[in-house]
């Protein structure tokens, strides 16, 4: 009798758990399914354009452009490499090279902006940020940081560094101190990581993301992405040679409204549109 119970409660006890899993089964599908359908209905969210190739200018195949932006009808590129890194101002209808200044050999010089009439020029792992003046290229000043420098774009009171990974550093320009961070991450949270080139556009910050053809465009208050640019189309116009490298290089006219877009040693730069 006694063994008749202990066997009729295992069965019952294995027939509960085998509902109880199925259950677990289910809910885990109905769970799997709902996470699919918020990732899918956030990155519908998230805006997804290419572009429109509507000029196409010369630029120095032997310019590994890390820094882009417009001022005036020029555009001020700043070049890395070690022995090769340098700032231009450069005539946009035909690549001619106004004035130019070469770094120190030992600087691997990225990102560049203008700020109030002083270009800041930031380097890879050398930790320094030069400052120039607009028009004589004159050194003024030079900051030290801690960690990589990659892009620079400046949104009209701060700073915007990025170094590779997915934080944006905000910095004051008078004294290169860090005035906040800000995480880059897709709709889900995932951080967004390999920012590059920046350029502060309409209130928001562009950036190419290291070897993609992406542009993604973020908001500088909550970090998340708004919208991806495939560039993926400029590949078919550039004339490919060993030194060819990534996309890197975004430039805006605001008053023009033009857009200039270019990559490390390629032999043109673009004028799109986003469409
Ligand atoms: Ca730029």
């Amino acid at each position: 009798m006694r063994l008749l119970i202990i066997f009729l409660s295992i069965s019952i006890f294995i027939s509960c758990n085998g509902k109880n899993n199925r259950k677990v089964d289910e809910l885990k599908i109905q769970d799997n399914n709902l996470s699919r359908n918020i990732k899918e209905k956030s990155e519908n969210l998230i805006e997804k354009n290419t572009i429109v190739v509507i000029n196409k200018f010369p630029h120095d195949v032997n310019a590994f452009t890390q820094g882009l932006f417009f001022h005036k009808g020029f555009l001020y590129e700043s070049t890395g490499q070690k022995g090769q890194s340098s700032l231009r101002k450069v005539e946009i209808e035909t690549g001619k090279i106004i004035k130019k200044i070469d770094l120190a050999p030992d600087i691997f010089a990225e990102g560049a902006v203008l700020v109030n009439n002083k270009i800041y020029q930031i380097s890879w792992l050398n930790k320094k940020c030069f400052v120039y003046d607009l028009n004589s290229f004159n050194l003024i000043k030079t900051f030290d940081y801690h960690g990589e420098g990659w892009g620079l774009t400046y949104t009209g009171s701060e700073l915007v560094m990025s170094d590779g990974s997915n934080i944006l550093r905000f910095i004051n320009p008078e004294n290169f101190q860090t005035i906040r961070l800000l995480p880059v991450t897709d709709m889900n949270f995932n951080p967004v990581n390999y920012l590059n080139e920046l350029e502060f556009i309409n209130g928001e910050i562009w950036a190419n993301v290291w070897q993609s053809d992406n542009i993604i465009r973020i908001d500088t208050a909550s970090g998340i992405i708004k919208g991806i640019i495939d560039c993926s189309i400029l590949r078919t116009y550039i004339r490919y040679n060993t030194n060819t490298d990534v996309l890197n290089g975004i430039a805006y006219d605001p008053e023009g409204k033009r857009l200039f877009l270019t990559g490390k040693n390629w032999n043109f730069l673009f004028e799109v549109e986003i469409k």
